[in-house]
């Protein structure tokens, strides 16, 4: 009787483990877009504006956030306003960098999609799995958007602007996004948003929403977990 019991408890024990566990990996519904911010120090006047970006993030430390959506906002608001958050570090206020990690859910039935970046000053987007293809942008700066690969880069300054490509997926599921921004002086901003297939007619004017915005028309985010990819 003594064992009887004994059995029933720990199956109650094991039943209660797995529901807490249940539990922790849902906790964080909403927050998917996982920020970490670090100071940079001064560019040095010459060389590419990604690279000092970079060497920054490889630093271990600084600040970090989660959120449902990119729509950060130091004073320029950009295309999106309702659910504008700051910076993990609003304290912070220029020579700094974020980068975000989170994964991607691709429905099988829609492989092409158009990205948007707006940001102040400049981005590196990069998507496993699959390769940008048009590109354009709205809004004035020092340079321009360009794209290699599964890339989209704009390596230099610009006030608020936006970038665009079309990004085709190799298959449908989880692909890994890995964005990074930079801000030298003034104002900072960021925002990723998208809009199903290819909008390269007319990339300004399409009906973008933001990723993970919970839109009819948006792709849905997870938390990225490191090492499930072999990276970092
Ligand atoms: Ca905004
Ligand atoms: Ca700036």
């Amino acid at each position: 009787m003594k064992k009887l019991w004994l059995f029933w408890a720990v199956c109650v024990s094991a039943f209660i483990v797995a529901g807490v566990s249940v539990a922790a990996d849902s906790d964080d519904e909403g927050e998917k877009f996982h920020m970490r911010e670090v100071s940079l120090t001064p560019y040095p006047g010459v060389g590419s504006w990604l690279d000092w970006a970079l060497a920054g993030l490889a630093l271990p430390g600084g600040t970090r956030a989660n959120y449902s959506v990119l729509d950060l906002s130091g004073e320029w608001q950009g295309r999106f306003v309702a659910r504008e958050a700051t910076f993990p570090d609003p304290t912070r206020a220029d020579e700094f960098a974020v980068e975000v990690d989170a994964d991607v859910i691709v429905p099988a039935r829609k492989l092409v999609w158009t990205f948007g970046v707006g940001s102040d000053d400049g981005f590196l987007l990069e998507i496993e799995g699959g390769s940008f293809s048009a590109i354009g942008e709205q809004g004035g700066g020092y340079g321009f958007t360009t794209s290699l690969g599964n890339k989209l880069m704009y390596d230099s300054e610009r006030p608020h602007a936006e970038s665009y490509a079309v990004f085709t997926f190799d298959g449908p599921g989880k692909h890994r996004i890995h964005l990074v921004m930079f801000d030298n002086l003034g104002e900072a901003s960021l925002e990723f948003f998208h809009a199903p297939g290819n909008r390269s007619a007319n990339f300004a004017s399409a009906p973008y929403t933001l990723v993970n915005g919970g839109k009819k028309d948006s792709l849905r985010v997870l938390r990225h977990r490191r090492g499930e990819h072999g990276d970092h």
